[in-house]
């Protein structure tokens, strides 16, 4: 197992559309016991695999209190969305950014697991904004994408400050 580094906000490679899993090998396997070892580290509830810079449609999720209910979600598809929520987000890759954001209330996702087995799962609260937030991912879309351009343009400010403080 291993740790994997987190791209950042605003990395053009955050932007990059993800390729469909079409076999499940030991290289995908590890992948998503790589990416559940960083989500649980950093800590966060859920990675994409995008933001290890890996172009696959690989999310790895897990919203519990004691990391007790990881899903792995491979090619993952939103069949049916219900109602409206405005929750706040953060994300991995925009550390210290936390905004508002409109999501569905619930959903079905459908995907497959690591062992090839279709999956529909019913999702609704912190689960299902997850969910919808890790596909944006595999889609090369942040949260703060949903952002106003003025809110996205201090975003960028404050990032950019960071890092010169910390470099
Ligand atoms: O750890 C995370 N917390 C979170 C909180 C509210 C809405 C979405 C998230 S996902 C985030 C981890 C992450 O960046 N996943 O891509
Ligand atoms: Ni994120």
């Amino acid at each position: 197992m291993a740790l994997l580094p987190i791209l950042r906000y605003p990395d053009p490679r955050l932007k990059k559309i993800a390729q469909p899993v079409v076999e499940i090998d030991e290289r995908v396997r590890r992948l998503a016991a790589d990416m559940a070892e960083t989500m649980y580290e950093a800590p966060g509830i859920g990675l994409a695999a995008t933001q290890v810079d890996v172009h696959l449609q690989l999310v790895v999720i897990d919203v519990s209190e004691d990391k007790s209910d990881l899903h792995v979600l491979l090619n993952p598809r939103i069949e049916r969305t219900e109602g409206s929520h405005l929750g706040e987000e953060g994300c991995l890759s925009v550390p210290g950014i936390y905004e508002k954001v409109e999501r569905a209330e619930k959903l079905t996702v459908h995907y497959l697991d690591l062992e090839g087995k279709k999956v529909s799962l019913l999702a609704e609260g912190l689960l299902a904004v997850c969910i919808q937030h890790e596909i944006d991912h595999l889609n090369g879309k942040v949260f703060v994408d949903h952002l106003s351009q003025l809110k996205q343009g201090r975003i960028r400010n404050k990032l950019a400050k960071q890092a010169r403080v910390t470099a």
